[in-house]
This record gives structure tokens, C-alpha cells and sequence, in this order.
């Protein structure tokens, strides 16, 4: 059940699609107060409760004992104690005795403090008094999630290609470094689908152009590109460089399309490209034309693209700048003690997404002018949604890669989201594995993290154990930050490794892209806690560091440096398969408990759920040569079940069809099992509980 609360003049976020009458009274199961100009929504939990949700947010998948302030932050420092990440997802789930989902629609600031303060208070802070709070009862958290997904519509749908194995690094400067990439994926037989352009491919990062020194004749590129089994994904960010004669910022100058200041002027910040204009998403014309301008790509026959910089990130503007001068030319380095030297260290990077900046400049939502702060969780989901709608237009019948650093929920209809500048630390590949469901709770599907690490110097052992949950995960993408080690797979020596882990991710693709589909198109989630599938095992609730994946997969990754295996709880009878490629693996039966699993640092350990099967196809270089007719299925059961896999070309947009749906049965003929299906099955691996 769901009730819809609105308080004073809300403005439309698009977050939810779902027409539900709001109802007037006393918000229910919540204590409200007003404070400092907004509102304190208070609920008292149970010691035992659990508190779900956030989505890209810090810290486990219990969110209790932790302060989260709704803000979308460039934070490529995210250590245990940050409160903002890029995305803003504000959406929670109380478990206990009872389930309550409560959603803040709200475009503003929000905190959530969950027992930070005092263990069992749970306290949401609104600076503004205009949202809608939206509270959802369920049967337990996950029949809470499924109602909270019907009504803010169907998740974006990425095409089938995007499920292969990405490489991307910031400093890819030419087409000939590109080339090479390539040819070292090949020539190691490393399984690859796309490259990433990082912001180098453009000229003066100058959004929608094409460096003609660096890419002389980029269509051709891109075909060339193409001939090879490999999508080009071009970087899309929010500032516009101001320069003469740059279309897009004459344009935009000209018909008014970017934030201004309070006087009417255009907003400036500086960022990579100097200084830029910000086009104003929250303006539906100003969104319109900024999407269009993807078409000068996809004309190129570029497929995919992903959004940067978009919640704004700035690092500073001409107000923070006068004041960083005067404090500069103030400073004496001879007199001034330590502290002064460190308010100015402090003065200097504070420039960098200053609240004073979120304040100077504003929006013209339907001829509202609107304050940047009151709305900032919004712009980065209406880039998402500017190039959305564009592809729609663009390319009405084929999907089009489109994912983003800041989100908001609504923008999940739009496009993906990939978590932002992580660092190549072990404590980021368990994060990593925590906020998978919760992304997925709130509606994020098509999503991942840089895998290896964006930030630092990566490690082998972290690649490969990092690979060894990318290769689950919907976006497989390794990403690193220019000036780091070189994180391509083929640099970290030993690549047949690497070349059979990822083989790995292609066999089990039919498997990934059908649950993602389903997920998709069922409003469900593709990651879940273990509490979401086993809800009464007390057990089950606390374990953070295994998901369960689709109908069929458990999953235990292994996250430690050195470490030759793992505990993990079975909360039934399991049947492990420990994966060393595509082809070679070993299996073992498991009881019910806890068990201490081998896997050696090239071997993924995943579990096959009781009564369930899992297909897998044969691997390949890219996904244009995945061979779907043939399969093998490993099944745990002792009798007759069924897996119904969902396939499409992965490109058009027919997905209501019910070809589209294709069985795998586990039957008996004549006393005997085994395996029946409109698909070739070249091999069925089958285990029993006695087994
Ligand atoms: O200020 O485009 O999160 O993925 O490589 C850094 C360069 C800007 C931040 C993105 C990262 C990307 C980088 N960008």
C-alpha cells in the first residue's frame, strides 16, 4: 500500500510515473517537526530493524549507524566517513517486525541520519518545505522495493552488447592508441566489446566535437572499430566551453539555454575546458537542444555514450576565485603561523564545488526562476534524460548506451549509472559488492563500478579478484585515471588469466542479459540481499558480502589481498561451481551452512540455488560472435524444473514478444533426467543432493 503525502508547492522531479491521489492527515509512522525552515521527519526503529536503500550511498547494505547527507558530490576521495557520493537516491526501507519503504521526493538537500546520533532514531532532514514524501507498506523489504519500482516506471534498457567486457582509461589520445588496445585484447585473446574516449578525443574538450588531429577521419574510425567487434562510447560532459565561434555555446548563448546568475548573466565555472557555461537541463527547450546535438555522433555511428561531470562538478568559478586572490596576496609566509597555512591549503581546494557556487546561479524551469541549490539533485538526471529523450528521436527502433556519474531516481527510466571515481583499494571492490542491490532497489540496473580502480595504482591480484565480481555485474567496465599504473588487462603480466576470466563473463551471458531483462521488464532487481530471496533465515540478513544474482546464482566473491578462499553461509543446500574459464571448472555439493570455499586467485567460485539451472553459451571475442543456439546447462535438482530465458537481438525494442521467451527443462523420461529445450543442449552437467 501506498500513500502519497504533498507538502506546500513541490516541484516536479519526474521521479515518479505512477498517478497516486495524495491523501491529506498526519504522515503515517512518521514523527514530524518543523526546523530551520524545513521539516525533520523522525521514526524510532526496533534494535533488530534493518534499514535498505539509498542506492549509490556509502557504507553496507544496512545503512544503520551511519549519516548520509542527499547531495550530488564529486567525491573521488570516498572514504568511510564521506556523506554524498554522485548520485541522490532517496529512497529507504525499514525492516522488522514490520516493512515501511518511505520516498523523499525532494530535488533539494535531504539527510538521512539512521541511528547516527542515537542508535535506534532514524531522522530525515528537509531544508526545504516543498516535496512530496511518498510511504510504502509492504509484506517484508522486498514486496516493499517491487511497489516503490511499479510506480516510478521501467528501468532503462541497454542493448546486449553493452554486457561485454569494457576498457576504458582517461588518456587514450589518439586513434592510434585506440587501435593499439584493441590489438592487445586480440592479440591475447582477451575477450572485448568496447572502447571508452575519454575527454582527450575532443577538441579543447570542447563537448561534441572531434579532435581532426587525433581522429582525421573519425566516421571511418569507427566503422574500422566496428570490423572488429569493438563500439567506440564517447564521454559527454556537462560544461559547455565558452569560445568564440563554438556552436553549441553561441547557440546557447544566443536562445538563452544556460544557467544564469542573479542579474540575468550566464553562470560561469571552470572546468576542463576552461571556462564553461552550464546548459540548463531543468529547461525543457534548453534540453531538447542539448540532446539533438548527440545526433552529430551517432551520425559518426557511435552507439553509446556516458554523461561526466554532471552534477556539476566545478573547480571554481570567478567568485571563488576573487576570494582565494585575497587571501593569497593577504598571506605572509614569513609571519603566519601553521593554522593560516593551512586555511589557505584549505581555502584553495574548498574552490572546488563550493556551496556558495550552488547558490549564485539559476534555473528557468517553465518560466520559474529556480534557485540551483534547490533543485542540484535534479541536473545531473536531466543530462541523463536530455540525452534519453533525444534517442528516442535519434534512433527510435535501437537502443543506444547511454549511463551517468550524478542521479537522480527518475533518471533510471534514462539511462544507467556508473559509481564515479573509486580508488584501487580492496575496501572499494567491497563497496562495490554492497551497493549493487541497493542501485538496484532504487531502480539503477544497467550499472557498475571501475573495475581495477579508478584512482591509484592498481594491483594484479586486485584486478583479477575485482574481474571476479565485474564479471557479474551489467557495466564491465575497466576504468583507470590517467597518471596511474596501466590497468588494461594485457599490462599485469600473465594475461591467459585474464583472457579466462573474462571468457567466463561471455558464457554466461545469455544467463546475465536474460535476468536483466526480466529485472527490467518486471520492475525487479537482478542483485539482491540474501534476507530478500531467504527472508525468515536470521541468518541470511546479516551477511553483506554475498548476493544473490537472477533466478539461479548465488554469489560469494572473494575481496581480501592473499586470500585462497572464503567463509561463506549457504542458507540452503547449494552446488558450487568454481570457474577457472568458460570451459573449466570443478563442482561440489554443499549443505546448508557455513563452509570454507578454495578459490585461487585466477578461480571464481559461484553457487548454483537448489532446484534451479544455470545456461551457459560458448565464450568469444566480442558479442557479435556468441553463438546462442548451442548451450550447456548445469542444473542442481533432483527432479523436473524449468529456466525460461529471455533473448532478443539485444538491439530492437520488441520486447513484449513471446518468442522472446525460450525454455530450458530438466525432465524425466523413462525414470531418468535430462534436459529438453527448443535450444541445442550440447552438454548437460547435473547434480543431485546426494551428489
Ligand atoms: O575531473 O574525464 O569520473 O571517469 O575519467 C575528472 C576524466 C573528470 C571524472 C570521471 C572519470 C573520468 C574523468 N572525469
Amino acid at each position: 500500500m501506498i500513500k502519497k503525502y504533498v507538502f506546500g508547492n513541490p516541484i516536479e522531479t519526474g521521479a515518479v510515473t505512477a498517478d497516486i491521489e495524495a491523501c491529506s492527515g498526519a504522515v503515517e509512522f512518521f514523527n514530524e517537526i518543523e526546523a530551520d525552515g524545513g521539516i525533520i521527519f523522525n521514526y524510532l526503529m526496533n534494535d533488530s530493524d534493518i534499514v535498505y536503500g539509498l542506492g549509490e550511498a556509502n557504507r553496507g547494505m544496512n545503512k544503520r549507524g551511519g549519516f548520509y547527507r542527499s547531495f550530488c558530490t564529486d567525491e573521488p576521495n570516498q572514504t568511510e566517513e564521506k556523506q554524498s557520493f554522485y548520485g541522490v537516491h532517496n529512497f529507504i526501507v525499514i525492516t522488522g517486525m514490520i516493512s515501511i519503504g518511505f520516498f523523499v521526493d525532494c530535488p533539494g538537500e535531504v539527510s538521512f541520519d539512521i541511528g547516527y546520533t542515537s542508535s535506534n532514531m532514524l531522522n530525515i532532514r528537509l531544508k526545504s518545505k516543498d516535496f512530496v514524501l511518498y510511504v510504502i507498506e509492504g509484506k517484508n523489504a522486498y514486496d516493499t522495493v517491487k511497489q516503490f519500482r511499479e510506480i516510478i516506471g521501467r528501468s532503462y534498457i541497454a542493448p546486449r552488447w553493452a554486457f561485454g567486457y569494457q576498457q576504458s582509461r582517461w588518456s587514450y589520445m589518439n586513434e592510434d592508441e585506440i587501435r593499439e588496445v584493441v590489438k592487445k585484447h586480440r592479440e591475447n585473446n582477451i575477450p572485448l566489446d568496447a572502447v571508452y574516449m575519454d575527454i582527450d578525443y575532443m577538441e579543447r574538450y570542447k563537448d561534441f566535437t572531434v579532435s581532426d588531429e587525433a581522429f582525421p577521419d573519425f566516421p571511418k574510425f569507427v566503422g574500422e572499430m566496428r570490423e572488429c567487434g569493438i563500439r567506440l562510447v564517447p564521454i559527454i560532459d556537462a560544461g559547455v566551453k565558452i569560445e568564440d565561434n563554438y556552436d553549441i555555446y553561441e547557440e546557447g548563448k544566443e536562445k538563452g539555454y544556460f544557467c544564469k546568475r542573479s542579474d540575468g548573466s550566464d553562470f560561469v565555472a571552470s572546468v576542463w575546458p576552461g571556462k564553461t557555461h552550464f546548459p540548463d537541463f531543468l529547461n525543457t527547450e534548453a534540453r531538447k537542444w542539448f540532446g539533438s546535438k548527440y545526433k552529430s555522433l551517432t551520425d559518426c555511428g557511435i552507439e553509446g555514450f556516458w554523461n561526466d561531470m554532471n552534477e556539476p562538478a566545478m573547480f571554481f568559478t570567478e567568485e571563488g576565485e576573487e576570494k582565494a586572490k585575497q587571501l593569497i596576496s593577504s598571506f605572509d609566509f614569513d609571519t603566519n603561523r601553521q593554522d593560516k597555512f593551512f586555511e589557505l591549503g584549505g581555502t584553495i581546494m574548498g574552490l572546488a564545488n563550493r556551496s556558495e557556487d550552488y547558490r549564485n546561479f539559476y534555473h528557468n524551469i517553465d518560466g520559474k526562476k529556480v534557485r540551483h541549490d534547490k533543485v542540484h539533485n535534479i541536473y545531473g538526471a536531466n543530462m541523463t534524460r536530455a540525452a534519453g529523450e533525444a534517442f528516442e528521436e535519434i534512433s527510435p527502433d535501437k537502443r543506444i548506451l547511454m549511463f551517468s556519474r550524478a542521479s537522480y531516481i527518475g533518471s533510471h527510466r534514462y539511462g544507467g549509472i556508473w559509481t564515479g571515481d573509486n580508488q584501487s583499494w580492496w575496501s572499494h571492490l567491497l563497496m562495490n559488492i554492497k551497493m549493487m542491490p541497493s542501485l538496484n532497489m532504487c531502480g539503477f540496473l544497467y550499472s557498475g563500478a571501475d573495475i581495477g580502480g579508478f584512482g591509484c595504482n592498481t594491483t594484479r591480484d586486485l584486478l583479477m579478484r575485482w574481474l571476479g565480481f565485474g564479471i557479474f555485474t551489467p557495466l564491465m567496465r575497466n576504468h583507470s585515471a590517467m597518471g596511474t599504473r596501466r590497468q588494461e588487462c594485457y599490462s599485469l603480466g600473465d594475461t591467459e588469466d585474464f583472457a579466462n576470466i573474462i571468457s567466463i563473463r561471455y558464457s554466461l551471458i545469455p544467463y546475465l542479459y536474460s535476468e536483466y531483462m526480466k529485472a527490467c521488464l518486471n520492475n525487479d532487481m537482478l542483485f539482491k540481499p540474501l534476507s530478500f530471496e531467504y527472508p525468515t533465515d536470521g541468518f541470511a540478513s546479516e551477511i553483506e558480502d554475498q548476493l544473490i544474482l537472477g533466478e539461479s546464482l548465488m554469489l560469494a566473491p572473494i575481496y581480501e589481498q592473499n586470500a585462497h578462499g572464503r567463509y561463506v553461509y549457504l542458507p540452503e543446500d547449494m552446488l558450487l561451481v568454481v570457474f577457472r574459464s568458460s570451459a573449466v571448472r570443478r563442482y561440489q555439493v554443499l549443505k546448508k551452512g557455513i563452509h570454507y570455499i578454495k578459490a585461487e586467485i585466477n578461480e571464481v567460485p559461484v553457487f548454483i540455488r537448489r532446484g534451479k539451472l544455470l545456461p551457459l553459451c560458448r565464450t568469444a571475442q566480442c558479442t557479435d560472435e556468441l553463438d546462442t543456439s548451442m548451450f550447456e546447462l548445469i542444473a542442481f535438482t533432483d527432479d523436473e524444473i524449468e529456466y525460461v530465458m529471455y533473448e532478443d537481438d539485444g538491439i530492437s525494442k520488441d520486447y513484449d514478444n513471446k518468442n522472446n521467451y525460450i525454455p530450458f527443462q530438466i525432465k524425466r523420461v523413462d525414470g531418468v533426467l535430462g534436459a529438453a529445450s527448443p535450444k541445442t543442449v550440447v552438454k548437460l552437467s547435473l547434480f543431485g543432493q546426494n551428489d
